[in-house]
């Protein structure tokens, strides 16, 4: 008797389990009535499960980059910006291959928060946002442009190869992420590297290592308080 309860139970979970909702994104939870900004977990790929914060305005919007507080160190190597790193209650980075996996067969569009030690916040939005695949250096594609006072410092980086110090694809004939402190789809080398390191409000006395958006500050030596970078389905 003991047995065919356990059995009925464990078939109960294979049931419930077989049918489970697998969002692919917060678009998807926020889609099945969770409007409550929070952390969620989302299947890029379909198989495996992935933290993620969901930033819920207007729709559901899926956290990809996030520092706050310089509690996370962004200078790491390359199987760490493929794979992600970080808190997802705080700062982290979602990953090269979850980007690619989300933007590979939908329509994304990207939306940029930036806050400087002063309380001022800005935004820009990209309408298109994709990540190719590793062996093609996960390419930056990044197109449609809107100021939310922010400026474009991704104009640039688009059609870039992600670099690390560990992996140099960058159009520089240094390495750039090695110069720079970060790891990002430098070209040679950027106007924006909001992997950079944590100024804390103070200038940088080393050019360029902050977290950095060149349009905004008009200054390298500048870095944010808090920016984010999340992505939201087109339909
Ligand atoms: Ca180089």
């Amino acid at each position: 008797m003991a047995l065919m309860l356990f059995l009925a139970a464990l078939l109960s979970v294979v049931l419930v389990s077989d049918c489970t909702f697998k969002p692919s994104d917060c678009s998807d939870i926020y889609n099945s009535g969770e409007t409550d900004s929070g952390i969620y977990s989302i299947y890029p790929a379909g198989d495996n499960p992935v933290w993620v914060y969901c930033h819920m305005f207007d729709e559901g919007w899926t956290v990809i980059q996030r520092r706050m507080d310089g509690s996370v160190n962004f200078y790491r190597r390359w199987n760490q910006y493929k794979r992600g790193f970080g808190n997802v209650e705080g700062e982290y980075w979602l990953g090269l291959e979850n980007m690619y996996q989300l933007t590979r067969n939908r329509k994304y569009m990207l939306r940029v928060d930036l806050e400087d030690f002063k309380g001022r916040k800005d935004w820009a939005l990209y309408s298109s946002f994709s990540v190719g695949p590793e062996s093609d250096g996960y390419k930056l594609q990044i197109s449609g442009f809107t100021n939310g006072g922010a400026g474009d410092s991704l104009f640039r980086h688009n059609g870039m190869k992600f670099s690390t110090f560990d992996n140099d694809q960058d159009t520089h004939e240094n390495n750039c992420a090695k110069e720079y402190l970060g790891g990002f789809w430098y070209n040679s080398c950027y106007h924006t590297n909001p992997n950079g390191v944590y100024l804390w409000g103070e200038v940088s006395a080393i050019f360029g290592i902050g977290n950095v958006w060149f349009t905004w500050k008009n200054n390298y030596d500048v870095g944010m308080k808090s920016i984010s970078m999340k992505i939201r389905r087109v339909s």
